[in-house]
């Protein structure tokens, strides 16, 4: 992995260089198939309850990384063919905390970077971070929730959100928060929305029925057209059930027995 050392101070407050720490991110995990977007604590923490807050104050720089389509051959496979998988962990998230730490390691040597993962949980089972409304405010891909649309029918169903990105619409995942805690950012740094890119009703609603009923036949994803979509192969990886997929992994030569070992047992 190649990376440009970010060397200017990030942690006291007035020197922060958000498009300096942008671009050392860019340089790192653009080639790797992830896009980043800076935002300001504040604004995720302004549409959220305080139980949901994140700990630092408005002004903390924070970035929300999300995964696009050649994620999968530009990180993924390569991580896999240099045998460095290993154990019971899901494989995808092992990549993706691979290339994460790494390039956090690399570009930001001694400064404090605090790293969280869309899976992972704090110790009262709520999400570490809301992925969705993140990538919201950040200005990357619109947040659709029922309170988008005017007249609703689904009465009490419960009904899930989904994110449409501009470029990808769902063909993507958001995967990692970073939170630069002490660099404290601003008016360098204006909120912009994200593209409404579902502006009718009536797709809405479609929106939301083929995210919520189908999600497994993949047409939310379609919503508005993708320059880019997932691969033949990363459509049947992740419609493999997750206690199938060492076994995929193997079928296709990406995965050694020895890899696999701790995950037999389990
Ligand atoms: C738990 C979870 C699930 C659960 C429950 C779903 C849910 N949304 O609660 C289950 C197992 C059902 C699930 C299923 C799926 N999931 Co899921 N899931 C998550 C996870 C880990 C947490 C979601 C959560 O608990 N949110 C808490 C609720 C309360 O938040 P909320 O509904 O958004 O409500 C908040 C907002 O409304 C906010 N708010 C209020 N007002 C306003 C105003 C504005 C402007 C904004 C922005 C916000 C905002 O306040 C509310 C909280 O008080 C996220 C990753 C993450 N870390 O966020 C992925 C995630 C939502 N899942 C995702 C996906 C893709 C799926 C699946 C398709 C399976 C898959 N992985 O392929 C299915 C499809 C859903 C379905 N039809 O059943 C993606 C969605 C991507 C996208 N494009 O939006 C995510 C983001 C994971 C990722 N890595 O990308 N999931």
């Amino acid at each position: 992995m190649q990376c440009r050392k970010y060397v200017q101070c990030v942690m006291a407050g007035p020197c922060v260089d958000v498009s300096g720490i942008r671009g050392v991110l860019c340089d790192t995990l653009t080639p790797l198939g992830f896009e980043v977007y800076p935002f300001k604590i504040g604004w995720y923490n302004a549409v959220l309850s305080s139980s949901l807050h994140l700990p630092y104050s408005d002004d903390t720089l924070a970035v929300v990384v999300l995964s696009t389509p050649s994620m999968f051959e530009r990180a993924f496979r390569p991580f896999l063919e240099s045998g460095s998988c290993v154990g019971v962990n899901d494989p995808i998230d092992q990549c993706i905390r691979h290339c994460i730490s790494t390039c956090v390691s690399q570009c930001f040597p001694g400064q404090e970077v605090n790293v969280s993962y869309d899976y992972e949980v704090l110790p009262n089972r709520k999400p570490k971070f809301l992925a969705q409304t993140a990538a919201h405010v950040a200005g990357a891909a619109y947040y659709y929730q029922r309170a988008d649309v005017a007249v609703d029918p689904w009465g009490e169903k419960k009904m899930f959100g989904v994110c449409i990105h501009p470029k990808f619409g769902g063909w993507f995942a958001i995967r990692a928060l970073l939170v630069f805690p002490g660099a404290a950012v601003g008016e360098e740094l204006q909120q912009r929305p994200p593209p409404d890119c579902v502006p009718s009703q009536e797709a809405r609603v479609e929106l939301l029925e083929r995210f919520n009923f189908r999600w497994q036949d993949w047409s939310y994803r379609d919503i508005v057209p993708a320059a880019e979509r997932y691969s033949q192969e990363q459509r049947t990886y992740f419609s493999t059930p997750p206690g199938q997929r060492a076994a995929l992994l193997r079928q296709w030569g990406l995965f050694s027995a020895e890899d696999s070992g701790a995950q037999a047992k389990n």
